[in-house]
């Protein structure tokens, strides 16, 4: 903890951390300016005005335009600059750079589970490596909570039924406070964890080591990628006994469908983003593909949420059947 005067910056350890920290200083600096300001201006004219006659006669004001420009376009200005700051921190903070490694969060009363792309899951610890941007892609199996880690100066909420996603990229190695900001329960209080940034060779060690305690997530399919995950249970769940692609089939296919979009029954258009493959597994007549049918069974409760990340994270590796556009929605 570094103490500057009246506030308190957490340990810093993340790129954001710097700018965050300017555009608080910044905002703090404003408003002890003003606030001395304003108080001194009262003292001045308590005494300056201070009653001296005993009837005293009011003085016509005329009122200065000069002086009413200056005190709307200053404050305007001042305002507008501390948008346009926040704003390009915030947007930053939303976008993660192309190169970022992602990495799955599930928040669950009262834990957080975090699956790493290479098999490797953990509760209540997130191993990352130092100097590279990672990507969060969240979601909660039951109600809201919000993960936040002070030292990186991110917070972002994770929500049932959405995908929120926040990233960082850590420039100190060291073990850091995880928080839930959120009340979530009885319990919420206990939902924290930690951090661990790591060297990247030592991370490649870690995640080489695999799921050592057969606990985590993926302890019945231990050590699969959540792709690899997403294939096996396409197999167990029956999903290729309709998208398949041959003669006979039910369902669309679903090769290059991320990121595509999809005509649906009724006219309208949707992006295939990861919030509307979840909605077609956990939800398939929400949103019905032009041309087919409703035949789809829902999934939910079925299959969990990293159930469904599994299975996302695997028909992004499908390619698009050959000769087929991108993602063909055209009905058998
Ligand atoms: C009984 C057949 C059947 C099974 C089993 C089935 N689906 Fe479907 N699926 C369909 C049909 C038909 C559609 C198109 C109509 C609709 O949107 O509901 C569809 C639509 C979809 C879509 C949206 C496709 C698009 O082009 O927008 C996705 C994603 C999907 N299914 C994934 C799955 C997954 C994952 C499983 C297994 C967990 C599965 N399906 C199991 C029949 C099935
Ligand atoms: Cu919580």
């Amino acid at each position: 903890m570094l103490f500057t005067g009246f506030f308190i910056f957490p340990k810093s350890a993340s790129t954001f951390a710097g700018e965050v920290d300017a555009f608080y200083f910044f905002m703090w600096a404003l408003t002890l300016f003003f606030a001395i300001g304003i108080a001194a201006t009262v003292i001045a004219f308590i005494i300056r005005y201070r009653r001296s006659d005993e009837n005293p006669a009011g003085a016509d004001i005329e009122g200065s335009l000069q002086l009413e420009i200056m005190w709307t376009a200053i404050p305007f200005a001042i305002a507008m600059g501390i948008f346009a700051w926040s704003a390009s921190i915030f947007v930053n903070m939303q976008r993660p750079p192309d190169n970022a490694m992602e990495i799955f969060v599930v928040g669950k009363q009262w834990m957080w589970k975090i699956q790493h792309m290479e098999g490797r899951s953990e509760i209540n610890q997130l191993h990352v490596p130092l100097g590279k941007p990672v990507k969060l892609t969240m979601t909660s199996e039951d109600v809201i909570h919000s993960f936040y880690v002070p030292a990186f100066r991110i917070k972002a909420d994770v929500v049932p039924g959405r995908y929120n996603t926040t990233w960082f990229e850590a420039t100190k190695t060291g073990t850091y406070h995880l928080f839930c900001t959120e009340y979530c329960g009885t319990n919420h209080s206990r939902m924290i964890g930690q951090v661990v940034v790591m060297e990247q060779a030592a991370y490649q060690d870690w995640l080489a080591e695999g799921n050592t305690n057969a606990t985590g997530i993926g302890a019945s399919l231990a050590n699969l990628s959540p792709a690899a995950r997403g294939e096996a249970l396409f197999t167990e769940h029956g999903c290729k006994t309709c998208h398949f692609d041959g003669p006979g089939r039910v369902g669309p296919l679903l090769g290059g469908l991320p990121g595509s979009t999809v005509k649906l029954e009724g006219g309208d258009v949707v992006a295939a983003d990861s919030r509307y493959l979840r909605e077609s597994i956990l939800n398939p007549r929400a949103r019905v593909v032009e041309g087919y049918e409703p035949l789809m069974p829902t999934f939910a409760g079925r299959v969990s949420e990293e159930d469904v990340m599994s299975l996302v994270a695997y028909i992004k590796t499908l390619s698009p059947p050959p000769g087929a556009e991108a993602h063909t929605t055209t009905a058998p």
